[in-house]
């Protein structure tokens, strides 16, 4: 049942979490609102760190829902079975994550008001992250050794697809006024910054305390203490527990796990499929 992945449309996707029914009704039937908020993200991005700002924005500072709601049902990600079930019976307005590429995006989204918050990380400390996560969630194949893996997430031949692909796609909607964009590096720089302009962008008025609360129970030491956002609950099935989901929650890991050859393997293909992006960011 576990570590197969099926194809969707040209996208690998593990088995049971994912299911092409789900997917189908994701692209094609799922009822955008003109009041719902995207947590868009290319894998171990900033996903759930994005989620815990969203939900705290939301709550005007007030940490109780995030302390009592699990992160997924706070803003499920809606190309899961479940998480597609737990979108459609959330109240507006809602908060929904996604790891989805563009193309698989629901539809009616393109015709709605709704928002996305696209956070991006460097890629070289996705690839990292995502080795990381794949030893410990169970569902993703065991990702070998990170020189093979390190090759497979070049190709895009990992969940979700190619990073590139993913990046370009979603940047693709930069100078839309429902489209903001911001990276993990500028989440850790300044966070209380980040936070101001993303409330900017979703209309939202935060006095200063609710602004230190935000800032506060967002940090890496306050979600790792926080069950409903730390995975600690999540079903032992699905995550082994051993290690944390909260790894290290820094910029520039990579330097410790990729040889100067494997770096500059990495630096030639981003070079190579990044051309022609107009667009400079922190790790350039
Ligand atoms: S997932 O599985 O794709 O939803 O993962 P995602 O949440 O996108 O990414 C997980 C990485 O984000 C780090 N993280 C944080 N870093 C800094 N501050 C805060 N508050 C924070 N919350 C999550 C998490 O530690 C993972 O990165 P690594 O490098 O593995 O530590």
């Amino acid at each position: 049942m576990f570590k197969e992945y099926f194809q969707y449309k040209g996208i690998s996707f593990p088995e049971f979490i994912y299911s092409p029914c789900a997917l189908q009704t994701v692209e094609n039937d799922f009822q955008v609102l003109d009041d719902d908020v995207f947590n868009v993200t290319y894998q171990k991005s900033g996903t759930v760190w994005m989620l815990e700002i969203l939900s705290l924005i939301q709550s005007n500072g007030d940490p109780s829902w995030c302390q009592t709601v699990p992160n997924w049902d706070r803003a499920p990600w809606y190309e899961t079975v479940l998480g597609l079930r737990r979108a459609r019976r959330n109240h507006s307005p809602r908060l929904i994550s996604s790891h989805l590429p563009i193309q698989l995006f629901a539809k009616s989204f393109f015709k709605s008001k709704a928002k996305v918050i696209y956070t991006i990380r460097n890629p070289k400390d996705v690839l990292v992250s995502l080795y990381h996560f794949a030893q410990m969630f169970h569902p993703f194949k065991d990702p070998g050794s990170l020189d093979q893996f390190l090759e497979e997430f070049l190709k895009g031949d990992v969940p979700f697809g190619s990073w590139f692909d993913h990046v370009r796609g979603w940047m693709g909607l930069q100078g839309h006024e429902n489209f903001f964009y911001i990276t993990y590096e500028e989440l850790l720089q300044d966070l209380r910054g980040s936070v101001e302009r993303i409330c900017r962008f979703l209309g939202k008025q935060l006095d200063e305390q609710a602004l230190d609360s935000v800032v506060a129970n967002a940090s890496f030491q306050a979600m790792r203490k926080n069950k409903m956002s730390n995975f600690s609950t999540a079903p032992s099935f699905i995550l082994n527990k051993n290690s944390s989901f909260l790894r290290k929650g820094i910029s520039g890991d990579w330097k410790n796990h990729l040889t100067a050859s494997q770096s500059e393997r990495f630096d030639c293909v981003y070079q190579e499929r990044m051309q022609g992006l107009d667009v400079t960011f922190p790790w350039d």
